[in-house]
């Protein structure tokens, strides 16, 4: 045992590992919590080679830890020592920067994204450096962004009691664990620079149901009175007042290029026959709020299984409460082409942005002077050209 403990403290007298005291004991046993140390004898400094960086390049930074105890401490030490038995230098890389390469090589953990280089013993005085290089990912970084990188200085340490050094005699069964503690940290920003994204140009597309291989549109038309009939693949869909026969419909936007932005969106439903012949009508369209299915749809349910909240896709839930649309006493003009369209802009935005909340929409039918019936084609209609449509304008990079 004494031998062990003199071998031990000629280590350390030999300053390849770094003795620090710290506590001045009153008592000969050991307890409370370990004293802190000036950060200042642990300087860690971290830079980056470059600031700012363009996206497609290449981040380095450069890593310096060093040791920096004054000798006034070891002079005036009184019994008891820490004893650092190694280093590690710890770096927490940013989100977004890919690990490339560390030199010396570090332990690179991609779950943790961290690098970790293993010192071992440093001398009171001493430096050490490292290197790592990193590279943005582009698609992290849509705009010019500033990361942070931080970096953290461990030790693992272990309290030499002071017998071995003719202090307080501690008790016998003292037996510390190395502890692990951070002794410093510091960080650095580094800002990662966006190319101009190249110029939008403004495009327009109608998409119709069958029209240049579109598939997208679903609609059918829910009757309060036949409430659990489905009518998913009837030509004719049909609004009829007050809310009595009301339409379903959604428009799949998954196809428009990335990093399109929607201006306009108007959603078009085409007019056959009337009841009264021409009455005026007022219409209004809701975002629905809930996956529905085209096939088992009814005035009762949206789906199999699955009831509206309440009936007609009316409930908190269902479609949003107030119209998102609107047209108001829609007078019918002697055209064949004569149809309701509908400003879905907003709408159309958010789906695009947002696929999982397109549900599409519901249009329901409103009194202007009177009741009235209006028959209007489906997408699955024969009639390919007065199929529903939803027009768009939106800006996109050009196509390459
Ligand atoms: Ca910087
Ligand atoms: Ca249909």
């Amino acid at each position: 045992m004494q031998r062990k403990s003199q071998r031990r403290w000629q280590i350390l007298a030999s300053a390849v590992i770094i003795l620090l005291t710290l506590v001045s004991f009153t008592s000969p046993t050991l307890a409370g919590p370990p004293p802190a140390f000036p950060t200042s004898w642990f300087p860690i400094h971290k830079a980056d080679l470059a600031d700012p960086v363009p996206v497609d390049d290449l981040v380095h930074y450069s890593i310096d830890v060093g040791i920096q105890i004054p000798p006034d401490v070891f002079d005036d030490a009184p019994p008891g020592f820490w004893d650092s038995l190694s280093w590690q230098v710890e770096d927490i890389l940013p989100a977004g920067l890919e690990y490339v390469s560390s030199s010396p090589e570090g332990i690179y953990d991609a779950g943790q994204h961290t690098i970790r280089w293993e010192l071992g013993g440093i001398l009171n005085g001493a430096t050490r450096n490292m290197q790592v290089t990193l590279r943005p990912d582009p698609s992290a970084f849509l705009v010019t962004t500033e990361v942070t990188n931080r970096a953290q200085f461990w030790t693992w340490r272990r309290f030499i009691p002071s017998s071995a050094s003719g202090g307080p005699q501690v008790d016998a069964s003292f037996n510390p664990e190395p502890q692990r503690r951070m002794m410093n940290e510091t960080t650095e920003t580094t800002t990662i620079t966006m190319d101009e994204p190249p110029a939008l140009i403004p495009y327009t597309l109608l998409l119709r149901q069958g029209k240049d291989n579109y598939v997208g549109n679903e609609d059918t038309y829910i009757d309060s009175n036949n409430a659990a009939r489905n009518f998913a693949h009837t030509p004719w869909m049909y609004l009829k007042t007050v809310d009595n026969t009301s339409i379903l419909s959604r428009f799949d936007l998954t196809g428009l290029p990335a990093g399109a932005e929607i201006t306009a969106a108007k959603l078009r439903f085409y007019v056959g026959a009337t009841a009264p012949i021409n009455a005026p009508i007022t219409a209004k369209l809701f975002g629905l709020l809930r996956s529905w299915n085209e096939d088992a749809a009814t005035w009762m349910q949206a789906q199999a299984g699955s009831n509206w909240t309440m009936p007609g896709a009316n409930g908190a839930g269902d479609r949003t409460g107030l119209p998102d649309a609107e047209v108001d006493c829609y007078a019918p003009p002697l055209s064949p082409a004569r149809m309701i369209e509908f400003d879905v802009t907003t709408l159309a935005q958010q789906w695009l942005a947002d696929p999982s909340t397109n549900f599409g929409v519901t249009v329901k039918a409103y009194l202007c002077h009177g009741t009235a019936l209006y028959y209007i084609y489906s997408a699955d209609s024969r009639t390919t050209e007065r199929r529903p449509e939803l027009y768009l304008e939106y800006m996109a990079p050009p196509a390459p």
